[in-house]
C-alpha cells in the first residue's frame, strides 16, 4: 500500500485505456475523495487513485478506503431477487419478488393495522436515498414504525448537541482549520483508526506546537503521542468532563465575557460541580489527580482549542450527558464560532450526518424537522401531497423495534442497509425477534446475517453504481458518481422503494426517473427547516467542492462555521450541561467483576459484510480478540492466544486473549466486526440513554474463565 502515501507516482496510478472517475469512499465519515479506475473497453473497475486536490484529504486514504473497489464486482454480489422458500433462497424475477412483497405486506396490514410492517434503514446510503426511506414508510406503506442504525451511530451526539445548540451539526468548523489548533481534547474517539485520514491535520498542527489530550480506556494510537492520556474507567466521561469543567473554573480559565453573553445556565453549572474536585474525579473515573490536573492546565491555557468526541463517549446510557459535559467545556473557554476552534463529533457512516437530518429517525422529518410539530407535518405534508392527517405519528427507536416484534405489535419488516443481526446490542435477542417475524424484507448487495432470517431479499446497488451526494462529518455535501452500470439485476434503493410503494397503491407518490429528481424534490422538503439544502445544487457542489448547509438559497455561500453570531436556541444562547453523575446501566459486581467495552479496528468496518469480502482485509484481522491488560490475564492464568470464554447476564462467546498494556487493568475490549458465536453483541448491554436511546455499547459488567 505505500504507493498511497508518497504523492510520488500516484498520480500515474491508472495506465492508458482507463478512465477515472471521481468519486468519495463508501465507509467512513470522512468520505476521503478518490478515483475509480474504469477500464473503457470493458466497463470493468480495476483499481483506485487517492484525489490530491479535495481539501478535506488531500490524496490521504485508508486501508479500507484502497481497498473498497474490490468489493463493486466481488462474485458475493446478489445479482437476483431472491425468495426463501422450503428454507432455501431461489432466484425468482423482480416481478414475482415485489409482487409477493406487496401481497404480504397488504395481508398484514390488512390483519394488523399499517404498523405492523416496520423499515429500518441506514446511512451509508445518499441523501436521495436515505430522504426516501422516510417518504417510503410514511407515505408508501402509511406506518409510524421506522428507525435506522443511526440510532447505534450518532444519536447521543444528535441529543447532545439538541440540548446544548438547539440544532444537530457535526461539527462547528471546517476540518482544514484544525491545522491551525492549539489543542486538541479528544474523548473517547480512536481517530488514528477510525478516522485515520483526518490525522493530518492533528500532525500539522503538532508540528506548530499544538498540545493533544486523549481521554480513553485504552492507549489508543494517538494517546502514545499525546501530552495527557486521561485513562478512564468506561462509563464515567461525564464525571471526568465536570473534574475538568470544576478545574476549568477553579483555575480561572473561564472565559466570563463570553459565557455571560452566549451562554445559559452558568451559576447551576457551577453549582453541580462544586464538589468535582481532582480527588473525587479520580475515584469515579480512576484517572490520576495529576493528569487530571496537567490536563487542565494545558486545555485551559490554550487560545484555540478543539474538543472532538465519538462514539467512546456517546455509547453509553448517558451519551447524551456526557457530549453535553464536553461541549460545556468548549463554551467555557469561549470556543465556539471562533477560527479553529469549537467542538465536533466524529461522525460515524459515510453518510451519517446527511442520512441523520431527512427522516430517516422516528420522530424527524426531512430536514430536521420535528413529526411533533403540526407546522413541520403541514409543510412537508405540502412537499409530499398527502393529507397531514395521513402522517404517521412518531414511532419508536431501533432497539424498541425490536421489543415490538417480540410483543407481536410488529410483525414484517423491510430492512435495508444495515445488518442488525450483528450490529445491534443483545444480539441473541435480536435475532430471536427476526426469526418471530411474519414477513421480512432485506436489500443489500450482499448477503448478510440478518439477510439470513429473511422471506425475500432484494439485490440493491452498491455505492459505486448509483449516482447522489453525502454529507461529510463537517456537514458538507458533496458528490457521489456513477462508476459502473448495476452488477446483475441489482436495483437502487431509491428504485426498489419506488417499486414497492407502487405495488402498495402509492405510487403517484413515487415517480422517480433518477436520483437527481429525487434531490430537486428533497431541497424543497428540507427548505426553511433547520438543515436548509435548499440552496444546494449538485452543479454546485461540483463548483466549490462541496456547499455546507445550511445553505437555504442559491445564492448563499453556505455555513462552514457554525455560531458565529448566536445558537439555534430560542433565546440565541447556548444550554450549559448540569453535572448530574448517574452509574452505567450495569456496575462490577462479584459475579461479573469486569468492565467490557467494544469498538473497532482500522482493517474493517461495522459488521464487517462488507470488508470481510476483501482478502487484504482478512489476511490483516481475521478474527475477533480480547484485548487485555498482562496483569490481568495472568490471574486467570491466560496468555497471548488463549482462548477466554466471556459471561455477561446475555450471554457467552469464546475468543482468543490479545495481551497489551495498553489497557486498563480492570477493562476487556473485542472489536465488533462479526457475526453469529464471533459477535461480541451477544453479550452487549441495551441499556438505552433516556433521550437519545442509544444503547450502552461502550460499557456492561463480564466475567471471564480460561476455555
Ligand atoms: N476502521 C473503521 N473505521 C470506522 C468504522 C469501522 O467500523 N471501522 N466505523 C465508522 C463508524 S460508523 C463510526 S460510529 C466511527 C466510530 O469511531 P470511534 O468512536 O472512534 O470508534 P470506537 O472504536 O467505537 O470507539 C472509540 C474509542 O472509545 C473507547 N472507549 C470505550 N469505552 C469508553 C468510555 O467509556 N469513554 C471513553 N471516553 N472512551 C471509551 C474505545 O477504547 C475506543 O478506542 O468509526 C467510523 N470509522
Ligand atoms: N458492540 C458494538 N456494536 C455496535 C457498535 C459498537 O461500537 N460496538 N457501533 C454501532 C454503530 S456506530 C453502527 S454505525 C452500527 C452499524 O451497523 P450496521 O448498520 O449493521 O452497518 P453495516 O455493517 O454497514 O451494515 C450495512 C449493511 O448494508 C449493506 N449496504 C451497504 N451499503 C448499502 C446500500 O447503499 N444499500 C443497501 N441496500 N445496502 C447497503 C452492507 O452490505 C451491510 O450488509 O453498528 C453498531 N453496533
Ligand atoms: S478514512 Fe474513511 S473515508 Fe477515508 S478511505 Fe478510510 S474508510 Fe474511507
Ligand atoms: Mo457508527
Amino acid at each position: 500500500m505505500s504507493q498511497f502515501v508518497t504523492k510520488e507516482g500516484v498520480k500515474n496510478l491508472h495506465k492508458p485505456g482507463e478512465e477515472l472517475i471521481t468519486t468519495h469512499c463508501c465507509y467512513c465519515g470522512m468520505q476521503c475523495a478518490m478515483h475509480i479506475r474504469v477500464e473503457k473497453k470493458t466497463g470493468k473497475v480495476v483499481g483506485v487513485e487517492p484525489r490530491y486536490d479535495w481539501p478535506v484529504t488531500n490524496g490521504k486514504m485508508c486501508p479500507k478506503g484502497v481497498t473498497a473497489y474490490q468489493t463493486i464486482e466481488h462474485p458475493d454480489r446478489i445479482t437476483k431477487p431472491l425468495i426463501k422458500r422450503n428454507g432455501e433462497f431461489t432466484a425468482v424475477s423482480w416481478d414475482e419478488a415485489l409482487n409477493y412483497i406487496a401481497e404480504n405486506f397488504q395481508r398484514i396490514q390488512r390483519e394488523h393495522g399499517k404498523d405492523a410492517v416496520s423499515v429500518f434503514g441506514g446511512v451509508s446510503m445518499t441523501n436521495e436515498k436515505c430522504y426516501l426511506v422516510g417518504k417510503y414508510a410514511r407515505v408508501g406503506l402509511g406506518t409510524r414504525y421506522i428507525d435506522y442504525n443511526g440510532r447505534f451511530c450518532m444519536s447521543s451526539a444528535a441529543g447532545g448537541m439538541l440540548k446544548t445548540f438547539g440544532i444537530d451539526r457535526g461539527m462547528t468548523l471546517p476540518v482544514p482549520e484544525l491545522e491551525h489548533t492549539d489543542c486538541f481534547f479528544l474523548a473517547g474517539t480512536n481517530s488514528a483508526e477510525c478516522h485515520p485520514t483526518s490525522t493530518q491535520w492533528l500532525w500539522k498542527a503538532k508540528d506548530k506546537g499544538a498540545k493533544i489530550i486523549v481521554v480513553d480506556p485504552r492507549e489508543i494510537p494517538i494517546a502514545r503521542v499525546a501530552d495527557v492520556h486521561l485513562d478512564l474507567k468506561p462509563g464515567t466521561d461525564s464525571a471526568l468532563a465536570a473534574g475538568m469543567i470544576h478545574l476549568l473554573i477553579r483555575e480561572g480559565y473561564v472565559d466570563h465575557e463570553y459565557v455571560q453573553a452566549r451562554c445559559n445556565n452558568f451559576e447551576e453549572l457551577k453549582a453541580s460541580v462544586e464538589h468535582c474536585t481532582p480527588e473525587y474525579t479520580s475515584v469515579i473515573t480512576g484517572v490520576a489527580v495529576e493528569k487530571l490536573i496537567k490536563a487542565a492546565h494545558i486545555y485551559g491555557q490554550s487560545p484555540r482549542s478543539v474538543v472532538m468526541f465519538a462514539r467512546g463517549a456517546e455509547q453509553q446510557s448517558k451519551g447524551v450527558d456526557n457530549v453535553q459535559m464536553y461541549i460545556t467545556m468548549s463554551l467555557l473557554r469561549g470556543m465556539i464560532g471562533k477560527f479553529a476552534s469549537g467542538c465536533g463529533t466524529f461522525t460515524g457512516q459515510g453518510n451519517g450526518q446527511g442520512g441523520r437530518e431527512h427522516g430517516q429517525k422516528a420522530d424527524l422529518l426531512p430536514g430536521y424537522r420535528k413529526l411533533t410539530d403540526p407546522k413541520a407535518v403541514e409543510y412537508v405534508s405540502g412537499v409530499w401531497g398527502i393529507d397531514p392527517k395521513d402522517m404517521p405519528k412518531p414511532g419508536v427507536s431501533a432497539y424498541e423495534m425490536f421489543d415490538l416484534m417480540h410483543s407481536g405489535e410488529i410483525r414484517a419488516l423491510h430492512l435495508m442497509c444495515s445488518n442488525p443481526a450483528v450490529s445491534a446490542p443483545n444480539a441473541n435477542y435480536v435475532n430471536a425477534a427476526f426469526e418471530k417475524l411474519d414477513f421480512m424484507v432485506v436489500s443489500d448487495f450482499f448477503m448478510s446475517e440478518s439477510a439470513e432470517h429473511a422471506d425475500v431479499v432484494l439485490p440493491a446497488t452498491s455505492w459505486a453504481e448509483d449516482e447522489g451526494t453525502t454529507t461529510n462529518l463537517e456537514g458538507r455535501v458533496i458528490r457521489i458518481r456513477k462508476v459502473r452500470d448495476p452488477i446483475g439485476e441489482s436495483k437502487s434503493d431509491w428504485e426498489i422503494m419506488s417499486l414497492i410503494a407502487e405495488r402498495m397503491g402509492k405510487g403517484k407518490f413515487f415517480p422517480y426517473e433518477n436520483a437527481l429528481e429525487i434531490f430537486n424534490e428533497f431541497r424543497v422538503a428540507t427548505k426553511g427547516g433547520p438543515a436548509d439544502y435548499y440552496g444546494i445544487t449538485w452543479e454546485r457542489i461540483d463548483k466549490e467542492d462541496g456547499v455546507f448547509w445550511p445553505c437555504p438559497s442559491e445564492d448563499h455561500p453556505g455555513t462552514p462555521n457554525m455560531f458565529r453570531e448566536k445558537f439555534n436556541t430560542p433565546d440565541g444562547k447556548a444550554n450549559l450541561g448540569i453535572f448530574n453523575w448517574r452509574e452505567p446501566g450495569e456496575i462490577q459486581s462479584e459475579e461479573y467483576p469486569l468492565v467490557l467495552t467494544t469498538g473497532r479496528v482500522v482493517f474493517h468496518y461495522l459488521s464487517g459484510n462488507q470488508t470481510r469480502r476483501v482478502d487484504f482485509l482478512m489476511e490483516q484481522c481475521p478474527l475477533p480478540y480480547a484485548e487485555m491488560h498482562p496483569e490481568l490475564a495472568a490471574q486467570y492464568n491466560l496468555t497471548n492466544g488463549s482462548k477466554v470464554k466471556l459471561t455477561t447476564r446475555r450471554g457467552h462467546m469464546t475468543v482468543d486473549v490479545r495481551l497489551t498494556k495498553t489497557i486498563r487493568k480492570d477493562t476487556i475490549f473485542i472489536p465488533y466486526h462479526w457475526g453469529k458465536e464471533l459477535s461480541v453483541n451477544q453479550l452487549t448491554n441495551p441499556a438505552l440513554d433516556p433521550i437519545s436511546r442509544m444503547p450502552e455499547f461502550k460499557v456492561c459488567a463480564v466475567k471471564i474463565e480460561k476455555a
